[in-house]
């Protein structure tokens, strides 16, 4: 099988063979005419079907290693695909440090049609059995996670969710396919927001289902043709485009990522680094155990709590204050007050002294003086 970067430049994207163009076409058709009925290329409707959307498909899953992949309209839609696959009286056990609006999903559309679900924490995976009923079906995991970048282990999960006659879901979205491929690892159906990393650019909102068992993907696909949440023909063409060059990018993201984190860890105004690249980290060795690199997230809690963090969020230059992650710029965000505010008061709640970065690829020198000079401003020190 080609290399992973031969895969993101080439899968599901030959060179057109009407035209020799050796990008993929945006097919912004509707429909697709028909030699009788029945009778067609492949393509009926753009919402059942579109060749440039095929197209996305094919690469994600191939870089994914997986034999299906659905893309959709945003990573909550793929997420709500996967959620359907359950039914009333189900219940889902889910990693207690998750994207909010994962939470938010669970809490305030899925129970409300009787999904319940618990929260626990990943790291012991007879704690995970222990949180098992009759009626689980799902382990619904994040690795690295949301916002404080703890690590699961995806191989011991999928073990206690098949034991227990269960799917494992991991959303892959903060390490991608470069660094995991949970598939490999045993997990069952492997979620992404395509908003971050795999467009890379902040330009694009999506999500992606990628899976290698046919029963799911079936029902994936019916799902994606029912309820319709798919991405236009040009957010899957601007993520083609992304891909391409998601190797060379994750490389750097690591790379200023472990210097971001090693610069914060020695700095009196900050309490708690969280970089799984840290041998301090506590599932330092799992990470190095199922990535091939630590990623671009980087967290951290500074000494005089909210209202410091808060300071430290306003200060900084070259990292934007903004929600979303993954793309070329750097980013710095508030998690209680902004992406995770709908689990507060939850057992899911983050801390307010919390900040978390999504290091970009800018020169990282530049960025270190940012951060530096922000958390002087602030009066962290
Ligand atoms: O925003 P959307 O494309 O719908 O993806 C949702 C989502 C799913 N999973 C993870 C791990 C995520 O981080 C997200 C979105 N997260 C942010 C917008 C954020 O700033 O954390």
């Amino acid at each position: 099988m080609a290399g992973f970067e031969t895969l993101a430049i080439h899968a599901g994207q030959p060179p057109d063979r009407s035209t020799g163009a050796v990008v993929p076409a945006i097919h912004l058709s509707t429909t697709f005419a028909q030699a009788g009925v029945g009778n067609h290329q492949g393509f009926e409707y753009s919402r059942s079907g579109n060749p440039t959307r095929s197209a996305l498909e094919a690469c994600v899953a191939a870089l994914e290693g997986a034999r299906h992949g659905s893309a959709f309209s945003s990573g909550l839609a793929a997420e709500d695909a996967v959620l359907r696959l359950l039914a009333p009286g189900d219940h889902v056990v889910v990693g207690d440090n998750v994207y909010g609006g994962t939470y938010r999903l669970l809490a305030q559309v899925h129970a409300h049609v009787g999904i319940a679900f618990s929260s626990v924490r990943l790291d012991d995976p007879a704690a995970v059995g222990a949180a098992w009923r009759p009626e689980t079906k799902m382990l619904w995991i994040e690795t690295p996670s949301n916002p404080i970048l703890r690590i699961a282990n995806i191989s011991a999960l999928g073990d206690v969710a098949h034991a227990h006659g269960g799917m494992l879901v991991v959303d892959n979205t903060f390490a991608t396919p470069y660094l995991q491929r949970p598939l490999a690892l045993g997990a069952d159906v492997v979620v992404h927001s395509t908003t971050k990393y795999l467009g890379g650019h902040s330009d694009v909102v999506g999500g992606f289902v990628a899976t290698s068992d046919d029963v799911i993907a079936s029902r994936i696909s019916t799902l994606q043709n029912s309820v319709g949440a798919v991405p236009s023909p040009f957010d899957c063409y601007l993520l083609l485009r992304g891909v391409k060059t998601l190797a060379v990018r994750m490389d750097r993201h690591c790379a200023n990522a472990a210097r971001v984190a090693d610069a914060l860890g020695a700095h009196p105004a900050v309490d708690t680094v969280y970089y799984p690249g840290l041998p301090t980290h506590p599932g330092h060795a799992t990470a190095a155990a199922q990535m091939r690199g630590f990623g671009g997230m980087v967290s951290f809690t500074v000494r005089g709590g909210e209202a410091v963090a808060l300071a430290v969020a306003a200060a900084t230059e070259l990292f934007t204050l903004a929600e979303s992650l993954g793309a070329v710029e750097s980013l710095i965000e508030h998690p209680h007050r902004m992406t995770h505010a709908s689990v507060a008061g939850s057992p899911l709640a983050v801390d307010p002294a919390l900040l978390r970065l999504s290091v970009g690829l800018e020169d990282v020198d530049d960025l270190l003086a940012d951060l530096e000079r922000a958390l002087g401003v602030a009066g962290g020190r």
